[in-house]
């Protein structure tokens, strides 16, 4: 067995942000798909909230992809993915955090309100003001990028970017969208595509929109 396992699944935007962590850092692991719809019976008994991402490194479990990601910056500091600076740091776990409690949960109510029209309204217009903010709060006032902290690829990159790969759904159902003036967030999106830890993760267009029109379905 390797040193660091991670068990994932390969729809999962939170097990492709310790996916994306593990290749930016050169972080050698075994990858263990695990099938969340008919969970195995070893992954029940392994998972204390049933759930991926799971790293296992030697006997450690970890779990919560913030937490392995930060643990994986603890026991692996070489290729680090967090400033050194207690300022810059705090910074960086603002904007982690802010993906979490503030764009997500807008993006998940586009989800939750889909049949009805005049909540999708303010849904649309929410999203578009966390986009807004996150360009002029963020990308603008932090660096000159082309990343969230400047010239190097971070923790927030990585908490981000599997949302922004499936926003395209979003914007096909949902009819959300970056406003225009966005154009740093649009450019850090570009600069994300190029990365491996990106194209080694990242699933096609038509993949998640099968998932997420089975929500559109769905009564
Ligand atoms: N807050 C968790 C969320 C993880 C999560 O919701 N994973 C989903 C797959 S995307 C899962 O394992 N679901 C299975 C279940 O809830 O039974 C994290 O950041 O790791």
């Amino acid at each position: 067995m390797a040193a660091v396992e991670l068990f994932s699944y390969e729809a999962c935007p939170y097990a492709q942000r310790a996916r994306m962590a593990l290749i930016e850092k050169g972080i050698a692991f075994t990858l263990t798909e695990v099938d969340l719809y008919n969970k195995p019976d070893w992954f029940k008994a392994l998972s204390p909230y049933g759930k991926v991402p799971l790293l296992r490194h030697n006997d450690n479990l970890v779990y919560e992809s913030r937490i392995i990601n930060e643990y994986l910056e603890d026991a692996f500091p070489d290729r680090p993915l967090l400033p050194h600076d207690a300022v810059l740091r705090s910074k960086a776990r603002i904007w982690i955090d802010y993906c979490d409690s503030y764009l997500m949960p807008a993006l998940h109510k586009l989800i939750a309100d889909r049949r009805d029209d005049d909540k999708q309204k303010e849904n649309r217009k929410a999203v578009a003001e966390k986009f807004l903010f996150m360009e002029n709060e963020g990308l603008r006032k932090l660096s000159a990028g082309p990343y969230w902290l400047g010239a190097d690829v971070s923790l927030v990159d990585l908490q981000f970017m599997p949302f922004l790969e499936r926003f395209p759904c979003y914007e096909a159902l949902w009819g959300a969208a970056i406003p225009a003036e966005c154009t740093r967030l649009k450019a850090w999106i570009k600069a994300m595509q190029t990365r491996d830890s990106h194209n080694k993760t990242a699933m096609p267009f038509e993949f998640h929109m099968t998932r997420y029109r089975r929500y559109d379905e769905a009564a």
